[in-house]
Protein backbone atom coordinates (compact mmCIF):
# COMPACT_ATOMS: atom_id res chain seq x y z
CA UNK A 1 0.00 0.00 0.00
CA UNK A 2 2.69 2.38 1.07
CA UNK A 3 4.91 1.79 -2.15
CA UNK A 4 2.07 2.09 -4.25
CA UNK A 5 1.03 5.32 -3.21
CA UNK A 6 4.96 6.46 -3.15
CA UNK A 7 4.92 4.97 -6.90
CA UNK A 8 1.92 6.64 -7.33
CA UNK A 9 3.43 10.33 -6.23
CA UNK A 10 6.59 9.42 -7.97
CA UNK A 11 4.58 9.47 -11.38
CA UNK A 12 3.03 12.43 -10.62
CA UNK A 13 6.19 13.55 -10.37
CA UNK A 14 8.06 12.43 -13.62
CA UNK A 15 5.23 13.97 -15.36
CA UNK A 16 5.50 17.10 -14.00
CA UNK A 17 9.32 17.53 -15.02
CA UNK A 18 8.63 15.86 -18.26
CA UNK A 19 5.82 18.68 -19.13
CA UNK A 20 8.15 21.12 -17.61
CA UNK A 21 10.98 19.73 -19.82
CA UNK A 22 8.89 19.23 -22.83
CA UNK A 23 9.80 15.65 -23.28
CA UNK A 24 8.14 13.02 -25.16
CA UNK A 25 6.38 10.53 -23.74
CA UNK A 26 6.07 7.02 -25.15
CA UNK A 27 3.18 4.46 -24.50
CA UNK A 28 3.55 0.93 -24.43
CA UNK A 29 0.54 -1.76 -24.71
CA UNK A 30 0.32 -4.76 -22.68
CA UNK A 31 -2.25 -6.53 -24.62
CA UNK A 32 -3.26 -9.45 -22.45
CA UNK A 33 -5.33 -12.46 -23.92
CA UNK A 34 -6.41 -15.90 -22.59
CA UNK A 35 -3.62 -15.14 -19.62
CA UNK A 36 -0.67 -14.11 -21.62
CA UNK A 37 0.61 -10.74 -22.80
CA UNK A 38 1.76 -9.89 -26.62
CA UNK A 39 5.69 -9.42 -26.66
CA UNK A 40 7.52 -8.07 -30.00
CA UNK A 41 10.77 -8.53 -31.25
CA UNK A 42 12.10 -4.92 -32.41
CA UNK A 43 14.15 -4.89 -35.71
CA UNK A 44 15.64 -1.43 -35.55
CA UNK A 45 17.54 0.42 -34.50
CA UNK A 46 20.38 -2.37 -34.51
CA UNK A 47 21.34 -1.57 -31.14
CA UNK A 48 17.56 -3.00 -30.03
CA UNK A 49 17.37 -4.97 -33.00
CA UNK A 50 16.39 -8.35 -31.72
CA UNK A 51 14.91 -7.30 -28.05
CA UNK A 52 11.74 -7.49 -26.68
CA UNK A 53 9.28 -4.80 -26.29
CA UNK A 54 5.95 -3.92 -25.54
CA UNK A 55 4.48 -3.16 -28.65
CA UNK A 56 3.79 0.75 -28.91
CA UNK A 57 5.74 4.55 -29.98
CA UNK A 58 4.85 8.33 -29.37
CA UNK A 59 1.98 9.98 -28.60
CA UNK A 60 1.40 12.83 -30.95
CA UNK A 61 0.42 16.15 -30.38
CA UNK A 62 -3.00 16.70 -28.79
CA UNK A 63 -3.99 12.93 -28.76
CA UNK A 64 -4.83 11.28 -25.42
CA UNK A 65 -2.54 8.63 -24.71
CA UNK A 66 -5.63 5.55 -24.57
CA UNK A 67 -5.78 6.74 -28.60
CA UNK A 68 -1.90 6.43 -29.02
CA UNK A 69 -2.20 3.04 -27.82
CA UNK A 70 -5.00 2.02 -30.29
CA UNK A 71 -3.59 3.47 -32.98
CA UNK A 72 0.17 2.40 -32.64
CA UNK A 73 -1.38 -1.38 -32.26
CA UNK A 74 -3.25 -0.34 -35.80
CA UNK A 75 -0.29 0.82 -37.34
CA UNK A 76 2.15 -2.05 -35.65
CA UNK A 77 -0.16 -5.11 -35.38
CA UNK A 78 -3.04 -4.70 -37.71
CA UNK A 79 -5.01 -4.88 -34.87
CA UNK A 80 -7.85 -3.20 -32.74
CA UNK A 81 -7.19 -2.55 -28.98
CA UNK A 82 -9.15 -0.95 -25.89
CA UNK A 83 -6.94 0.61 -23.45
CA UNK A 84 -8.49 -0.01 -20.25
CA UNK A 85 -5.84 1.75 -17.43
CA UNK A 86 -2.19 2.45 -16.88
CA UNK A 87 0.45 -0.59 -15.59
CA UNK A 88 3.26 0.31 -13.59
CA UNK A 89 4.69 3.63 -13.09
CA UNK A 90 6.63 6.12 -15.53
CA UNK A 91 9.79 4.75 -16.80
CA UNK A 92 12.54 7.16 -18.15
CA UNK A 93 14.26 6.29 -21.61
CA UNK A 94 16.30 8.53 -23.96
CA UNK A 95 13.68 10.49 -25.52
CA UNK A 96 11.73 11.50 -22.15
CA UNK A 97 8.94 9.05 -20.83
CA UNK A 98 7.76 5.39 -21.52
CA UNK A 99 4.16 5.01 -19.92
CA UNK A 100 2.36 1.15 -19.95
CA UNK A 101 -0.86 1.08 -20.55
CA UNK A 102 -2.69 -2.27 -19.93
CA UNK A 103 -4.97 -3.16 -23.15
CA UNK A 104 -7.74 -5.80 -24.40
CA UNK A 105 -7.96 -6.95 -27.70
CA UNK A 106 -11.38 -5.35 -29.23
CA UNK A 107 -14.59 -7.16 -29.86
CA UNK A 108 -13.78 -9.39 -33.43
CA UNK A 109 -9.94 -7.45 -33.64
CA UNK A 110 -7.73 -9.49 -36.36
CA UNK A 111 -4.84 -11.78 -35.05
CA UNK A 112 -2.10 -9.21 -34.67
CA UNK A 113 0.37 -9.39 -37.64
CA UNK A 114 4.25 -8.35 -37.06
CA UNK A 115 4.03 -5.66 -39.60
CA UNK A 116 6.94 -3.55 -37.72
CA UNK A 117 8.31 -6.15 -35.64
CA UNK A 118 10.37 -9.38 -36.53
CA UNK A 119 8.35 -11.37 -34.83
CA UNK A 120 5.25 -11.55 -32.36
CA UNK A 121 4.82 -14.14 -29.36
CA UNK A 122 2.14 -14.62 -26.42
CA UNK A 123 3.94 -14.78 -23.17
CA UNK A 124 2.82 -16.45 -20.20
CA UNK A 125 3.93 -15.54 -16.47
CA UNK A 126 6.44 -18.46 -16.36
CA UNK A 127 7.89 -17.59 -19.85
CA UNK A 128 8.61 -13.64 -19.68
CA UNK A 129 12.39 -14.05 -17.80
CA UNK A 130 13.03 -16.06 -20.82
CA UNK A 131 13.01 -12.92 -23.28
CA UNK A 132 15.85 -10.46 -23.73
CA UNK A 133 13.62 -7.26 -22.98
CA UNK A 134 14.64 -3.98 -24.13
CA UNK A 135 15.93 -2.11 -20.87
CA UNK A 136 13.05 0.23 -19.77
CA UNK A 137 10.74 -2.75 -20.18
CA UNK A 138 12.23 -4.98 -18.15
CA UNK A 139 11.52 -2.38 -15.47
CA UNK A 140 7.79 -3.21 -15.88
CA UNK A 141 7.87 -7.27 -15.33
CA UNK A 142 7.35 -7.98 -11.89
CA UNK A 143 4.24 -5.58 -12.32
CA UNK A 144 3.35 -7.94 -15.69
CA UNK A 145 3.77 -10.81 -13.49
CA UNK A 146 1.12 -9.86 -11.43
CA UNK A 147 -1.05 -8.86 -14.11
CA UNK A 148 -1.46 -12.12 -15.75
CA UNK A 149 -1.22 -14.22 -12.27
CA UNK A 150 -3.53 -11.78 -10.36
CA UNK A 151 -1.21 -11.66 -7.54
N1 LIG B 1 10.57 2.15 -26.47
C1 LIG B 1 10.83 1.35 -25.36
N2 LIG B 1 9.94 0.37 -25.02
C2 LIG B 1 8.81 0.18 -25.74
C3 LIG B 1 8.53 0.98 -26.87
C4 LIG B 1 9.43 1.98 -27.19
O1 LIG B 1 11.85 1.53 -24.69
N3 LIG B 1 7.97 -0.80 -25.36
C5 LIG B 1 11.52 3.20 -26.83
C6 LIG B 1 12.43 2.84 -27.97
C7 LIG B 1 12.71 4.16 -28.62
C8 LIG B 1 11.46 5.00 -28.32
O2 LIG B 1 10.80 4.35 -27.24
O3 LIG B 1 13.80 4.78 -27.94
C9 LIG B 1 10.53 5.18 -29.51
O4 LIG B 1 10.09 3.91 -29.95
P1 LIG B 1 9.95 3.56 -31.51
O5 LIG B 1 11.34 3.57 -32.07
O6 LIG B 1 9.31 2.20 -31.54
O7 LIG B 1 9.07 4.62 -32.07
Amino acid sequence: MVRRLLAARAGVLTERVAALAGASVVVATALVRDGRVLAAQRSRPPELAGQWELPGGRVEAGESEPDAVARECREELGTDVRAIGRLGTDLPIAPGLLRVHRAEPAPGAAEPRALEHSALRWVGADELADLDWVAADRAVLADLTELLTGR
